[in-house]
């Protein structure tokens, strides 16, 4: 099947100074890493430039005006760090190890097709985070939990795929940065728990031969009840004898056969899945058992924190689904082996288009957090919609906890972010164009942390569509308000979950009120919201002191979460001066009038873009303004039935 390049386009480039250089890249010798550099530089120089770049050893270089990609030795250096000097003579690329000139060879064809680029420019970049991880939830069958972008290319029909998109697949990881990648869903189950035997092995294998040419560990989920499941125990107990000798002898196994081996990523005692809790044990016992099987090859145990009462009675107000992976976590803060990560979702919820920071992040001082968001668009319009989240991203990792530290942001107090995966085997990989960004972004990010969302859709936007000038400017303002518009025409100041249950597509106010998986905004004729301070389920406090104090009160909650954190009247007035009911109708027609004029900014490039890709995206905001409407007209007329206040601006809603 054909794929495409995504943001690996290398553009036509006009910049005669820089094409100078673009004649020979000398290089020091290396492994397949950099045989990987010398390649996409060489390949990228001649597309962008139109030439023939020849290959030599660096110790050929006889001074004439080249790029040269150098080996070089400096102990205290991070070894994905590069720099790159733009001097008279060369562009020269140095870093300790093969994986950092891959990192600098992708920065130096971002800078040439980005125009950002001069002579005498030194630029210096090492990795703000160590752990730059992508999960994928795909399942053995060839389907994607929560996936919007065809169906995985590394499985299908229970059989691990390798072939040529994995490589594909590396080599665009790899230009973002990513090192650390997990294959297979978190709910493992069936035939995803044999990935660790003999049935599979060899093709894991393999797929981590090729991501280790691009400098990327492979992962797998595991299933906590494998000792069960696989061997001929009737127990998972982390601290029964025989379970511990069974994951130590499955982890010697494994990193044996694989030695680039990364890990294991768990999701325990979660929806179904099972955990420590069925034995009396707490998640420290469960990640320190499997932390203590993987130590001695170097591996880690990425452990993810979402877990609550997914069968909360409705009845039951003191019940809160936020305040559960904080009541889980919190007590077992410092018990974690140090090669455990806690994986926490960006909010308490689960990926809805407003929630606040969890306060897990800060929350917990003595333990490796690692930050979890969802390129997957589960409920941010599917990859039907374009929903551009690194402006969401951004908000979550400047985020001040108030931990005590000086440096107290949620960037800071990380080790590592990791993004549920929004990629099938799609021709375009990302079902929607535009969802690509979040991935370029995603990894963008993950490595640099303080790049704004602006500066990243300008680069993606130069990459892949090699728009500039006005053009730019265009998409770019269809990406930087694409967050804004979706959250204006679904659920309202931060209320979450109006959507479809299950699917998660489409509105439906009420989908979830009255659902045993129950999760609720407890609408009625009067008002809407969730009572979370300490008159209520007490999750506001569950921040270090200045945020809490910030959420307790209505009048100093952030408005974008009022409805999160406090039950609020259809009447009374936000700080606006609008009425709640007033706000909710105005911001679903508002929401509704930006995807219109996304529609004719996108019909303003149908000349530039190539004309499959312009028909791709069309369509798909097309879709999105007739769903967009939907969702207006089936909040607003839901409020209006409630509540019975009409529009003051006398809008039809029906
Ligand atoms: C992989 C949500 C999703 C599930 C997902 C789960 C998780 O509940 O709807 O599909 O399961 O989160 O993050 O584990």
């Amino acid at each position: 099947m054909h794929y495409e390049e995504m943001w690996l386009k290398n553009h036509k480039v006009n910049n005669n100074e820089i094409k100078a250089y673009a004649t020979a890249i000398y290089s020091s010798p290396g492994n397949k890493v950099m045989e990987h550099a010398v390649w996409e530089l060489q390949l990228g120089l001649e597309q962008m430039f139109s030439v023939k770049v020849e290959t030599k050893s660096y110790d050929q270089w006889e001074g004439k005006k080249a790029i040269i990609l150098l080996l070089q030795e400096d102990a205290g250096r991070d070894k994905e760090s590069f720099t790159i000097k733009v001097e008279e003579t060369k562009i020269i690329i140095e870093a300790i190890e093969e994986v950092g000139i891959l990192y600098g060879v992708f920065h130096l064809l971002r800078m040439i097709a980005c125009d950002n680029i001069s002579i005498g420019q030194v630029v210096e970049e090492e990795p703000d985070n160590p752990h730059r991880m992508l999960n994928h939830w795909d399942n053995m069958d060839g389907s994607i939990e929560r996936g919007y972008a065809g169906e995985s290319f590394f499985f299908q029909k229970n059989k691990v795929i390798v072939d040529d998109r994995i490589r594909e697949y590396a080599r665009l990881m790899a230009s973002i940065t990513i090192n650390e990648i997990v294959v297979n869903n978190v709910n493992v189950k069936d035939a995803a728990t044999y990935l660790i035997t003999d049935r599979y092995m060899e093709q894991v294998k393999q797929l981590a031969e090729i991501f280790s040419e691009y400098g990327i560990k492979l992962y797998l989920s595991l299933n906590f009840a494998a000792p069960m499941e696989l061997g001929d125990l009737d127990s998972a107990d982390p601290l029964n004898q025989e379970v511990i000798s069974w994951w130590e002898k499955k982890c010697k196994e494994v990193f044996e056969k694989i030695p680039d081996f990364g890990g294991f990523l768990v999701k325990a005692d979660s929806e179904g899945r099972p955990g420590p809790f069925t034995y009396g044990r707490n998640h420290a016992d469960g990640a320190n058992m499997l932390a203590r099987a993987v130590k001695p090859y170097g591996g880690m145990i990425i452990w993810r924190c979402f877990v609550y009462n997914c069968q909360q009675d409705w009845r039951d107000k003191k019940t809160d689904r936020a305040n559960a992976a904080y009541d889980t976590y919190m007590p077992l803060d410092g018990e974690f082996d140090e090669n455990v990560i806690l994986q926490i979702k960006n909010g308490p919820m689960d990926f809805q288009v407003r929630e606040p920071v969890s306060p897990l992040f800060g929350g917990l001082t003595k333990t490796n957090q690692m930050l979890e968001v969802q390129a997957a668009q589960e409920y941010t319009g599917q990859q039907k919609h374009v929903c551009y989240l690194i402006p969401m991203w951004k908000e979550v990792l400047d985020f001040h906890t108030h931990c005590g530290q000086k440096q107290d942001t949620v960037a800071d107090v990380v080790c590592g972010i990791a993004a549920v995966s929004n990629l099938g085997n799609d021709e375009n990989w990302t079902g929607h164009d535009l969802a690509a960004a979040n991935l370029y972004g995603f990894g963008r990010l993950c490595y640099s942390t303080t790049l704004t969302a602006e500066e990243i859709a300008r680069e993606w936007i130069r990459m892949t569509y090699g728009l500039q000038g006005k053009q730019e400017e265009a998409l770019l303002y269809v990406l930087m308000h694409s967050w804004e518009a979706y959250e204006k025409y679904t659920s309202p100041l931060g209320i979450g979950w109006m959507v479809n249950p299950n699917h998660h597509f489409g509105p439906n106010v009420d989908g979830y009120e009255y659902d045993r998986w129950g999760t609720y905004h407890r609408a009625d004729c009067l008002g809407i919201g969730v009572d979370r301070t300490t008159q209520g389920t007490g999750y506001a406090s569950r921040y270090h002191k200045e945020n809490a104090l910030l959420y307790e009160k209505k009048s100093t909650c952030p408005e974008e979460l009022l409805l999160f954190f406090h039950r609020v009247e259809y009447k009374e007035q936000l700080k606006s001066g609008k009425t709640l009911i007033q706000h909710i109708y105005d911001t679903h027609f508002e929401g509704v009038e930006m995807v219109e004029h996304m529609v004719e900014v996108w019909e303003s490039l149908k000349e530039v873009i190539p004309a499959k890709e312009f028909h791709r995206v069309k369509e798909r905001l097309e879709f999105q303004l007739d769903h967009s409407r939907e969702w207006r007209d089936v909040v607003n007329s839901y409020f209006y039935r409630k509540s019975g206040i009409p529009d003051e601006k006398e809008r039809e809603i029906y």
